[in-house]
């Protein structure tokens, strides 16, 4: 009986220690497995952040050529000039860079709609602003009313604009319910909670259209058919295709130069004339940097907003998005 105790007692340590043994192995293995799980996301992550150090430099580079052009001439930027040039896998040590500066500028400015410097029972709607819109949509066949929600949304009031626009009462029926911005766009996708959009009305008026800060001017010297046309009516196939040679041949040099050419070459009465100059610009304060930074099997893809600062010296750099952040 008491050999037979102890020889059982002998088994169950035995036993006990395999059990000790089967855990040791198997915290054994789970140490070696997160290690290396470890390993890679540590490789990883010193990827990641090496790649996020080139946003920066890439950003910088990119405010060095603007700014070198800007101070060559700041009166014009035209589409000759070196920050149109898009640099193509070009490589700094392991790093490889593609990048592409648009101007955004060429474009509609939507804030541009509602007036920044308003008084009192004054119109809040620019209405040379609110005539180019107009164009534009129609010219891409959506319906102009949406403009109208655009408006309410930027504006301060409550009250809609027109019937077609839409204030809080009309986004607190929505689930989820919101309210209107009653404020200045800060990016494009805004407009998806706006009464009227959706992504395939936005991704037409894209190529066309900027969120910028409020009284931004179009340069006449960047900005494509499409836009050109939209700044005014008058602006049919003829006036098109004059404005077009002009500045393929030689960009506006200046506001007095433009405003010249409107009323000598196409005999553009005054008050036309003016509400066109009172829009546009021949030089941009507003850029779109658009990048790509390779390095080894890993690649991240970001736009980044630039714009010339008030005191018109210094360009600084905002809105930063990082849109893809991948491996090859
Ligand atoms: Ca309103
Ligand atoms: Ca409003």
């Amino acid at each position: 009986m008491l050999s037979y105790y102890k020889k059982n007692q002998k088994g169950s340590a035995i036993f006990s220690v395999l059990i000790l043994l089967a855990v040791v192995s198997s915290l054994v293995s789970l140490i070696i497995n997160s290690n290396q799980q470890n390993n890679y996301y540590s490789q990883r992550y010193e990827i990641n952040s090496k790649l996020m150090m080139q946003i920066h430099s890439v950003e910088d580079f990119a405010i060095d050529v603007l700014r070198t052009d800007y101070m060559e001439n700041p009166q014009i930027t035209h589409l000759n000039e070196n920050w149109n040039t898009p640099i193509n896998n070009f490589s700094i040590g392991p790093y490889s860079v593609f990048a592409n500066i648009t101007d955004l500028d060429s474009k509609l400015n939507i804030n541009n709609l509602v007036i920044k410097e308003r008084t009192e029972n004054l119109n809040v709607v620019n209405l040379i602003h609110l005539q180019s819109f107009i164009n534009l949509f129609d010219k891409l066949d959506i319906d102009r009313n949406k403009i109208y929600s655009i408006i309410d949304w930027i504006d301060k009031d409550t009250e809609r604009y027109t019937s077609s626009g839409a204030e809080d009462i009309f986004y607190l029926q929505k689930n989820p319910a919101y309210r209107a911005a009653n404020n200045y766009i800060q990016h494009l996708d805004e407009l998806l909670l706006v009464k009227g959009f959706d992504q395939q009305t936005l991704s037409k008026l894209e190529p066309y259209i900027a969120a910028l800060p409020s009284d931004s001017f179009i340069n006449i010297n960047t900005t494509g058919e499409t836009v050109m046309r939209a700044i005014h009516n008058i602006i049919g196939p003829t006036y098109l295709e004059l404005l077009e040679e002009k500045i393929q041949e030689n960009p506006f040099i200046n506001m007095n130069e433009f405003e010249a050419f409107l009323k000598n070459e196409l005999k553009l009465n005054e008050v036309i004339t003016n509400q066109i100059i009172s829009i546009t610009s021949t030089t941009s304060k507003n850029f779109l940097l658009n990048a790509k930074v390779v390095y080894r099997d890993s690649y991240i893809t970001f736009t980044t907003s630039i714009s010339l600062k008030k005191d018109n010296e210094t360009f600084e750099k905002y809105n930063r998005i990082i849109k893809k952040l991948g491996t090859i």
